[in-house]
């Protein structure tokens, strides 16, 4: 089911013409409202009237986290402050938040993005729908819960937290949906099993999660715990919040992303120069329709592709791929280029461990270490000590020989890792700063 299938199956002609006739617009908004904006443009010596073709995106300059910081709290705003309707903030565990305000007009837009994304993985009106994302500053919570009642489904605002007594609602209520984060939902299996409570024969039926960075390997292991379609949403607070990108269950090989709201480019996150379909580069986002805190080409620090192909489901909007990390999550180990997720799935290969499990970076001796510390299943941990040595010998074999960095590896007994409720640390780094 499509919610909107006139804009959803816009042909490309007309949603690049559409895209062109926002972003003239944005940018005579920003220009007229935004003094940081207006400044840019004029160091720069362009004007809204120079933007005449959609590739024109390339001539304006970039936005970053750190922009939003330095205008801290309400500096980028581009509406008046009495037409904010709603505001929501990063944590800011680093540095100072970046706050982002919507107008009225950009949470129905948003709802509409969210309300799309829940049909892409096959949600409808009848469904009762168990979101146990943060609510809050954080934009989980509250993006999936309009995105729902937008759709005219039935709501659980669960939150986080309180997890067994979430799995006891979810079987008393008859939840056939749940929205949290893939971390969150394996805690809240586990709680299940904890409980006597098992997923496959409740009537879920279909898994939004995102907000982290999870592999193929995680999907299959918690489809499989889980009895459910466990389908991969994408967003970021700066941007909207949830549902700027969705995995459709006909294709399930990347997220549709609103063409109508975001226009998409991928760049070399080094040089800045813009990369052609297929290449693996940070996504670049510009907000065609927000009028709170509209972002120019924001660098959105996530790495992924873009893929124009058609789609099984008819949806016309490009699809971002699984996202590959995060440009500032790359470990660089002794000059080799690490991401947690490549980790994850060799350790998802190997028959016994569990998908919990922590990334210790140190330095010794001026030389970079790395440790893969990961809980063993049940079944493993009562297995003799002889095929743990073996099990931890292959995992740090396959470390060396996929990744090209030497790692130790600590098996650790079931639910050792303290739990998350809402995205999962996964890497501690003691290095020196
Ligand atoms: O995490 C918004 C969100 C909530 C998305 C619920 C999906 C579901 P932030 O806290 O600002 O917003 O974090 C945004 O999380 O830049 C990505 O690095 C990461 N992220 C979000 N979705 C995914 C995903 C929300 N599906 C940052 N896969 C983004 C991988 C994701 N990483």
């Amino acid at each position: 089911m499509l919610f909107n299938i006139p804009m959803e199956t816009l042909p490309r002609e007309e949603i690049e013409a559409l895209q062109l006739r926002r972003l003239q617009d944005l940018c005579a908004r920003v220009y007229a409202n935004v003094p940081f904006y207006r400044k840019r443009f004029n160091d720069i010596g362009i004007t809204p009237g120079d933007i005449k073709r959609l590739d024109d995106v390339k001539l304006l300059p970039f936005t970053e986290k750190q922009d939003m910081r330095n205008n801290y709290p309400f500096g980028l705003f581009c509406a008046p402050r009495e037409n904010i309707v709603r505001l929501h903030a990063s944590s800011g565990t680093t540095g100072k938040a970046t706050v982002v305000g919507y107008t009225a007009r950009d949470l129905q837009h948003w709802a509409e993005c969210g309300a799309r994304s829940l049909c892409c993985a096959g949600v409808t009106p009848r469904d009762i729908v168990h979101v146990a994302y943060g609510y809050g500053l954080f934009t989980g919570g509250l993006g999936a819960h309009y995105a729902a009642e937008r759709l005219g489904a039935t709501v659980i605002p669960a939150s986080g937290g309180a997890t067994r007594r979430q799995v006891q609602l979810m079987r008393d209520f008859g939840a056939n949906v749940l929205c949290c984060t893939p971390s969150y939902a394996l805690h809240l299996w586990e709680a299940g099993q904890e409980v006597g409570i098992d997923f496959r024969e409740l009537p879920l039926r279909v898994g939004v999660f995102g907000a982290e960075p999870w592999t193929e390997e995680m999907r299959r292991d918690i489809e499989q715990k889980m009895g459910i379609q466990a389908m991969n949403i994408y967003g970021l607070s700066e941007v909207m919040g949830p549902g700027v990108a969705m995995d459709c269950l006909e294709s399930k090989t990347g997220m549709h992303l609103w063409e109508d709201f975001f226009l998409p480019e991928i760049i070399d996150p080094v040089t800045g120069e813009s990369l052609p379909e297929g290449e693996v580069g940070e996504l670049v986002l510009t907000t065609l329709t927000k009028e709170g805190i509209p972002l120019i080409r924001y660098r959105t620090r996530d790495l992924t592709t873009l893929d124009y192909t058609p789609c099984a489901c008819g949806r016309t909007h490009v699809r971002i791929g699984r996202l590959r990390g995060r440009s500032d999550d790359m470990l660089i180990i002794r000059g080799v280029n690490v991401f947690p997720q490549q980790i994850e799935g060799l350790i998802l290969e190997a028959e016994g461990l569990s998908p919990n499990y922590q990334i210790i970076v140190d330095r010794v001796d001026n030389l970079d270490t790395i440790e893969v510390q990961v809980e063993m299943n049940e079944t493993l941990f009562s297995d003799e000590i002889r095929k743990l040595q073996a099990l931890e010998a292959r995992l740090r074999k396959n470390i060396k020989e996929f990744l090209g960095v030497s790692a130790k590896i600590t098996l650790l007994s079931p639910r050792s890792i303290e739990r998350s409720e809402g995205k999962a640390k996964r890497i501690i780094d003691k290095r020196p700063k």
